[in-house]
């Protein structure tokens, strides 16, 4: 062998070297951008399920404003067990002094289909979700001056681990109850919460909020 053929095996051997490396960081390059990538797709999802379980703790918060202050001989109809109450009007307390109670006008809690998605067992709106729902307070109910402000949307159709079956499915006491359950056992409310989205890699998140709420009147 001269060394002019030592030279070009040199040369293709270095060029077979640097394919070889260039094939590898390829390889590496590939896996570590998947690993990015799906470490930012699992980082987007837990976002998205803390703020919708932010969003159902900050609406059940609200629920129990109202009813922290509502008469509980006025509760229409009466939430009990099984199947409790996804609507439920009531009178506050306008003036909650122990001496001289003022009682307001009604107010409802209501829980009503989204406009874009009427109850028909199909995604209407195509956001991935069925029949979801909106709650919604009413004030001055039955009267002119009635009016609704929307307290959170995306209300699942029933409650997390619930199926329309005429069963306790979750074990909570209550039978079908829906995405919002208000129930009444021995002077205590236990209001129950569950909202539904789909996070960023399209799959469908539940969060459930629930609180008991003791009536000051
Ligand atoms: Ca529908
Ligand atoms: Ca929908
Ligand atoms: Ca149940």
């Amino acid at each position: 062998m001269n060394r002019a053929d030592s030279r070009d095996r040199m040369r293709g051997f270095t060029f077979f070297e640097m394919m070889a490396v260039l094939v590898i960081l390829m390889i590496v390059g590939g896996i570590g951008y998947q690993a990015i990538q799906m470490t930012s797709m699992a980082s987007a999802a837990t976002v998205f399920q803390t703020d919708l379980d932010q969003r159902a703790h900050r609406a059940v918060t609200r629920i129990v404003r109202e009813l922290q202050d509502a008469r509980l001989e006025s509760l229409m109809p009466e939430p009990s067990a099984p199947f409790g109450a996804s609507t439920l009007s009531y009178v506050c307390a306008e003036v909650p002094d122990d001496e001289q109670i003022v009682w307001g006008e009604y107010r409802r809690l209501e829980l009503v289909p989204s406009d874009t998605d009427p109850l028909d067992g199909i995604d209407n709106d195509r956001d991935g979700l069925t029949d979801e729902h909106v709650l919604r307070l009413v004030h001055d109910v039955g009267l002119i001056t009635e009016r609704a402000t929307v307290i959170v949307r995306n209300v699942a159709a029933r409650l997390e681990g619930e199926a329309a079956n005429a069963l306790d499915d979750n074990g909570n006491g209550l039978v079908d109850e829906a995405g919002l359950s208000i129930s009444v056992q021995e002077g205590v409310l236990y209001v129950r919460l569950s909202l539904q989205g789909r996070d960023p890699q399209g799959r469908v998140a539940t969060r459930t909020a629930e609180t008991p709420v003791w009536p000051r009147n």
